[in-house]
């Protein structure tokens, strides 16, 4: 560690079990404990995001910044992303988080210049690659920020400027430059502008098309470098525009396959989008996972009477149980993880809230994980799902399923019965009522 530190007076966060009344210790995360025989740590592959965590100031449209960083003392923006560098290491090992992930302009500032811009990030990236080197972390994703800069008013991939879009292909290429020279398990594409306030405005059908060259550009890059990281399409269906082209799961999948991107591509999935989507969470990890696309998730939460995208910290077991069931059922996250994509409140601006709100993310899943991984052993939910298609093990139900019939034959078998068997109750309630035993 280079200097002093940033988090004085804080330790190592150590797991103490659900008696401890110690705050700033685990409950629940405890990293080698083993579920379904593999340790905590690679089922959740925890991860922090650079742009919340080092790079949040906690202003909103009616006022500015409130968070206290006594390291932000540098007026140099260079110097000063250098420094924070060693204060994100500090707090990843404190915290006993493995990863972390970044935003090309999260990590080091925009020059006046592409090429200064790319000089600076090549700057933080050996000071990143040193960190990781001395601590042992890891990069899961990187990306590219091509959505905060007034160029990118009108979107990267989608703008109606060309030299736009030539713009955000360089930037994506030294993105992808510098996941691959940190070792980063993936690269993450979301759409921060990728969409139109405006139809009349807009030639969707050539936009969509260009995100999809877009993206093709970048896969082809992956292999002329010898990248092998996991891409990720990241769904947000609004904000900042009114509408997205990635949408949800299902609108990524059917671009991805439409485009030729299907074998490069899986999805992030972050729960505050899908709420904006008009779905769950559960929805969203189960979509993706039925279709082969589960990649890896960021882990927030919305608030119920906030209706927008407020990246809260997850806490509610309710919502870890269901994300971590999904996720085991469909044989668990790697190369991907749990991205915190989530901010401290505005309110809670001293450097501890950064360590709370880790510590409770991080039990809140390793609770959902426990739980469901419970759920799973015991079967009762399993067999309550069995029961309720049945019908699809009779002789009828299996003939349908295995492509041997017809609306011929189906007409007769029905002509010759007059009606269907009987219904059986749905059962929600005492779903939920069992799902509640476990928690
Ligand atoms: C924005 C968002 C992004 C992506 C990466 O809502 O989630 O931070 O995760 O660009
Ligand atoms: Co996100």
């Amino acid at each position: 560690m280079a200097g002093a530190e940033a988090f004085a007076g804080i330790g190592k966060i150590r797991y103490e079990g659900p008696s401890t009344k110690n705050m700033l210790a685990f409950q629940h995360y405890d990293a080698d404990a083993l579920v379904e025989g593999k340790p905590m740590r690679d089922h959740l592959r925890f991860a922090v995001s650079y742009w919340h965590t080092m790079r949040g100031t906690g202003g909103d449209p009616f006022g500015p910044g409130t968070m206290v960083r006594p390291w932000e003392t540098e007026s140099d923006p260079l110097k000063a992303a250098l420094k924070r560098v060693d204060v994100a290491f500090e707090f990843l090992d404190k915290l006993g988080c493995d990863l972390y992930c970044f935003h090309d302009r999260d990590v080091a500032p925009e020059g006046a210049t592409l090429a200064e811009s790319n000089k600076h990030f090549d700057a933080v990236a050996d000071a990143l690659e040193k960190a990781q080197q001395r601590t042992g972390k890891k990069l899961l994703w990187g990306t590219a920020n091509l959505f905060s800069h007034p160029r990118y008013v009108h979107g990267a991939a989608t703008s109606p400027n060309a030299e736009v879009f030539a713009y955000a292909a360089a930037q994506v290429k030294k993105a992808m430059e510098v996941t691959h020279r940190l070792g980063g398990a993936g690269y993450v594409f979301w759409g921060g502008r990728e969409g139109y306030q405006c139809l009349w405005n807009t030639d969707m059908k050539r936009e969509v098309e260009h995100l999809a060259a877009f993206m093709h550009m970048a896969v082809d890059y992956a292999k002329e470098i010898g990248f092998t990281g996991q891409f990720y399409f990241e769904p947000k269906p609004r904000e900042p525009m009114k509408h997205q082209y990635d949408f949800d799961s299902a609108t990524c999948i059917n671009f991805l396959r439409a485009y030729g991107l299907e074998k490069h591509v899986k999805m992030n999935i972050e729960t505050n989008h899908a709420t904006l989507a008009g779905h769950e969470m559960q929805h969203e990890l189960e979509y993706a996972g039925m279709q082969g696309f589960l990649g890896s998730i960021d882990a927030n939460t919305g608030d119920t009477l906030v209706g927008w995208d407020t990246d809260q910290f997850p806490t509610n077991i309710y919502l870890t149980t269901q994300i971590m069931y999904s996720i085991l059922k469909y044989g668990g996250l790697a190369p991907g993880g749990v991205n915190f994509d989530a901010k401290v409140r505005r309110e809670s601006f001293e450097p501890v809230d950064l360590f709370h709100a880790h510590i409770g993310g991080m039990d809140a899943f390793a609770r959902g994980l426990k739980i469901a991984a419970a759920m799973r052993a015991d079967g009762a939910i399993q067999k309550l799902v069995e029961e309720r298609y049945a019908s699809w093990s009779s002789p009828l139900g299996k003939r349908i399923e295995a492509g041997g019939e017809s609306l011929k034959s189906l007409e007769r078998e029905m002509l010759a019965k007059g009606e269907a068997a009987a219904n059986i109750s749905g059962r929600q309630e005492l779903f939920e009522n069992v799902i509640n035993t476990y928690l």
